[in-house]
């Protein structure tokens, strides 16, 4: 038991880095101590289907069904539905396998016959064995749109059909203004049981903003007592995974670990750093910040569970 009995972690995630730092979690945790709210602003509606990219990479990987090599989808896909629909002049340049295809089949039907994401996401975790509580950002449709020169663009138009290219100039969340937070969310907040609200290390613009940014969150993380702790994505001046490095660049903010601790500014309590970047440590202490230099390069199952350890040491748990 590393956490006391009764407290809890709320874990705000994107997609690949949040899923694996969201299961190190759940490995050195009771179920009932975690929840992870996934970022929903990457959902598209695609083939006449509801896809929630970041929602099914954590899903999938708490219930060690994910494809670790490719970071999204599931372990031992084929693509025979889709090769069968690019031979019928259908879209394939989003790769929707197989068996995620069930996925998205029953969401899509669930959701048609009037429950809300957050009961589908359940009943979906519960049919893969998933323990942890895991909450989509919000209920209703909130979507990136990528701001570039030539005008803006859905998500995953810019991360998967174009691949990343378009210089970005800034980030919208179309129905941002509108949108409720998941209750739950709003609940632990404002409950007593919670030790750490922390924010994976997951890209601070387009997984980790449109959680943030929904209306009455911000200031509830700022009401709540416990300390909020983020990771970054950055080491070494790279992103670990993703396009964070190039939007850093692009937007005219320096690419390191220091920028992204700059952007969780008022927010958060303690900034988590890798090794590689001790020496920007003192620099964002001056700013106000607590740091914490750890291992944060999560390559093995261990090193997921060791930063977890360090996480909930941060949060002042029981070691
Ligand atoms: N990412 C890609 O780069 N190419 C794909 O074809 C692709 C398909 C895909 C299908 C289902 C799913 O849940 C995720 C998928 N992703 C794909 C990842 C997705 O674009 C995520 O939004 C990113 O990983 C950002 O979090």
């Amino acid at each position: 038991m590393i956490l006391a009995p009764g407290k809890k972690v709320l874990a705000l995630s994107g997609g690949v880095g949040g899923a694996k730092l969201a299961l190190g979690l759940a490995r050195v945790l009771e179920p009932e101590q975690l929840t992870v709210v996934a970022n929903t602003a990457d959902d598209f509606e695609h083939l006449g289907l509801h896809i929630a990219p970041d929602l099914d990479t954590v899903m999938y990987t708490l219930a060690g069904l994910n494809n670790p090599q490719q970071g999204w989808g599931l372990a031992g896909e084929s693509w025979q539905c889709l090769d069968a629909l690019a031979a019928l002049g259908g879209e394939d340049w989003f790769r929707l396998g197989d068996k995620d295809l069930a996925t998205h089949l029953q969401r899509t039907e669930q959701l048609r016959q009037g429950r809300s994401l957050s009961q589908v996401t359940r009943d979906l975790c519960g049919k893969l064995g998933v323990q942890t509580r895991l909450l989509p950002m919000t209920d209703g449709p909130v979507r990136t749109m990528v701001q570039c020169a030539a005008g803006e663009m859905p998500f995953q138009q810019y991360f998967v059909r174009e691949q990343c290219r378009p210089v970005v100039t800034g980030f919208r969340f179309d129905g941002i203004e509108s949108a409720r937070p998941q209750p739950e969310i709003l609940q632990l907040l404002q409950g007593q049981e919670l030790a750490a609200v922390i924010i994976c290390p997951s890209n601070p613009f387009v997984s980790v903003d449109p959680i943030l940014k929904l209306p009455g969150l911000r200031q509830a993380l700022l009401d709540c007592s416990c300390p909020l702790i983020a990771v970054s994505p950055i080491v070494g001046g790279e992103a670990i995974k993703g396009p964070a490095a190039k939007m850093l660049r692009e937007l005219g903010r320096e690419v390191s670990a220091a920028a992204v601790a700059e952007h969780y500014h008022g927010l958060v309590n303690t900034f988590v750093l890798d090794e590689d970047d001790a020496t920007l440590a003192a620099g964002i202490r001056a700013s106000g910040m607590d740091v914490t230099v750890a291992p944060t390069i999560m390559r093995s199952l261990d090193d997921r569970e060791q930063l977890a350890r360090v996480l909930i040491d941060v949060a002042g748990g029981e070691t």
